[in-house]
């Protein structure tokens, strides 16, 4: 690390640079992935750009050496820590692109599930592509859901979660609503590393998110043919 300690980040051409950053993000260096979000942004790096390619890609990293023992939970929340000081940098520009009113999402982590970072990038995307978005925040019981619902009249709810353990919790909240009758006033988009599209057909979601830019075109598509069919009927 002591060799670290005088790098000269602006010094780095942006491969070194954007390496130097899943090396800061594994290390849980906060200040210095904020130093290097300045610094790619200067250098005219979209926002998106500085997300995917440098902290989400960083994360993947820590993630496999969290699944193989290698990293530990203080380690990872260090990790996530730093992600998190990056992504404050860029949320005001992913968010203020000035785009149209496109509909409202509600979108939480289920019950059980502490993981907010992945969630928390969709609400960025979803808010810089128009949408308003209430975010429940995590470990979120089905009472919530339906609250928030009942109080902000969504388009959307949206569901993350990052666990096998929790991901079951999403049917618990969509048979819910079919109970209550209101399944088919919203479109329920769910999301999360262990999903996939079987699953989501499988609690009866509208569909799966593979990511926050995969989650803003399938919402937009929605919110489109819900347009559609208002005009015709
Ligand atoms: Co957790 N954790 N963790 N963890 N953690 C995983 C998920 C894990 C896969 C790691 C591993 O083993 N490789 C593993 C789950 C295994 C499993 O269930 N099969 C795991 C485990 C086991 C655990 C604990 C049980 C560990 C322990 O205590 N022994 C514990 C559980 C705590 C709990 O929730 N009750 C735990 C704790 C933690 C930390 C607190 C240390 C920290 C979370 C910090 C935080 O979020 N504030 C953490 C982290 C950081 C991870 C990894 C390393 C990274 C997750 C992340 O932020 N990814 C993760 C490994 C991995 O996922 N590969 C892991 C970056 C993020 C941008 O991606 O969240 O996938 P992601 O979101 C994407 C898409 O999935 C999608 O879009 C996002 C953006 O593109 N998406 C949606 C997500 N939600 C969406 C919702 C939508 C649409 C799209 O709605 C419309």
């Amino acid at each position: 690390m002591a060799e670290d300690d005088d790098l000269d980040l602006n010094s780095l051409d942006d491969d070194e640079l954007v390496k130097q950053m899943h090396d800061d993000l594994y290390d849980g260096l906060k200040e210095e992935i904020e130093e290097s979000v300045h610094i790619l942004l200067n250098r005219n790096w979209t926002p998106y750009r500085v997300l995917t390619e440098a902290l989400v890609e960083g994360m993947r990293i820590v993630g496999i050496d969290f699944r193989d023992g290698i990293l530990f939970v203080p380690e990872v929340l260090l990790a996530a820590n730093a992600m998190k000081g990056g992504m404050f940098i860029l949320r005001p520009l992913l968010v203020e692109t000035g785009a149209p009113k496109l509909g409202t999402m509600v979108i939480g982590t289920v019950k059980g599930d502490i993981h907010d970072i992945g969630k928390n990038l969709v609400s960025m995307m979803m808010e810089g592509a128009g949408f308003e978005v209430i975010d429940l925040g995590i470990n979120n019981p089905v009472e919530k859901y339906l609250a928030a619902l009942e109080e902000h009249k969504p388009d959307i709810l949206g569901m993350s979660a990052l666990l096998t353990t929790t991901m079951p919790y999403m049917k618990v909240v969509i048979d819910t609503m079919k109970e209550k009758g209101i399944r088919d006033d919203y479109v329920v988009l769910v999301g999360g590393a262990p999903l996939n599209e079987a699953f989501a057909d499988a609690v009866g979601a509208d569909a799966y998110c593979r990511d926050a830019a995969v989650a803003v075109e399938t919402a937009k598509g929605f919110m489109a043919r819900r347009h559609n069919q208002k005009g015709a009927a």
